[in-house]
């Protein structure tokens, strides 16, 4: 809580953040990031929901979390999933984002290999892009109550835990915020997600961004969103679903943070 120049305490908001493109190549994830905060920030004081929400929350919103691995593939490869440090290996660049968190390092669902798309880099915390993410999220994990990393494709929204196919005490909870998102989801156009814990929605998958969140910021209501579709087109999302992914997943995300203030 700030304590003000007369020595009084500004009560602190509860917070929520939200990132897009921890890799590269899913490009619908930075457009619907950007197309949240753009609704949020036009809509307040028109839409009731929206003005009350912005009232109630601080919102941290990144949505290009690999910014060079995005470059990458704008430029040399549209299919670059991974950051673009030097490895050990001269031919191999990067490790994977979402593999690189200090909690349950690379222990399993991740690769040593410096070549491997899902390399878990050299140490936890290699890459620059998760180091200074995660001290942001240390340093405000007494106000951040909600988080999501958003990914494609699929059309799942998940809870913890990646690492292992066991569920958390909290999983009932946290999963109830999925199914809220994903009806609220579903009745804008029609697409249907599926939810439930990470491991076993997905893939093992350990040191990933939403465990380490959970694990170790203690932030309870962590998600990882697969965006659309379900691999018609994949990665390569024509354009033309841009603007329906946004609407959609703001409806999610509504849904979601009414269910969260009420907890
Ligand atoms: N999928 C995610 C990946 O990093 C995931 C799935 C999400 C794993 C959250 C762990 C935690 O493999 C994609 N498409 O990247
Ligand atoms: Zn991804």
């Amino acid at each position: 809580m700030a304590t003000r120049h007369d020595g009084t305490k500004a009560t602190t908001k509860k917070a929520v953040w939200w990132d897009g493109g921890i890799h590269a190549r899913e490009w619908i994830s930075p457009a619907t990031v950007i197309y949240i905060a753009y609704a949020l920030l036009s809509k307040y004081g028109q839409d009731p929901t929206i003005t009350h929400l912005v009232d109630q929350f601080d919102y941290y919103i990144l949505p290009v979390f690999n910014v060079d691995g995005y470059a990458y593939t704008w430029t040399k490869d549209r299919l670059w999933r991974k950051t673009r440090s030097k490895t050990s290996v001269p031919l191999c660049y990067g490790a994977d984002p979402n593999r690189n968190w200090d909690y349950h390092w690379c222990e399993s669902g991740a690769s040593h290999d410096p070549c491997s798309d899902t390399f878990c880099g050299e140490k936890a915390f290699s890459e620059i892009e998760t180091a200074q993410v995660a001290k942001f999220i240390a340093d405000h994990q007494d106000t951040i109550v909600h988080y999501i990393n958003f990914h494609s494709y699929s059309q799942l929204w998940m809870s913890p835990w990646a690492y292992t196919t066991m569920k958390p005490s909290q999983f009932k909870i946290q999963d109830d915020g999925s199914i809220q998102a994903i009806n609220a989801l579903a009745a804008v156009h029609g697409t249907q997600y599926q939810h439930g814990n990470i491991a076993q929605t997905i893939y093992v998958a350990s040191g990933s961004t939403v465990d380490w969140i959970y694990g170790t910021a203690n932030v309870i209501f962590s998600y990882g969103v697969e965006l659309r579709d379900t691999g018609k087109y994949g990665f390569l999302l024509p354009e033309d679903q841009i603007i329906p992914s946004g609407e959609e997943t703001l409806a999610g995300l509504l849904a979601l943070l009414q269910y969260v203030e009420k907890q």
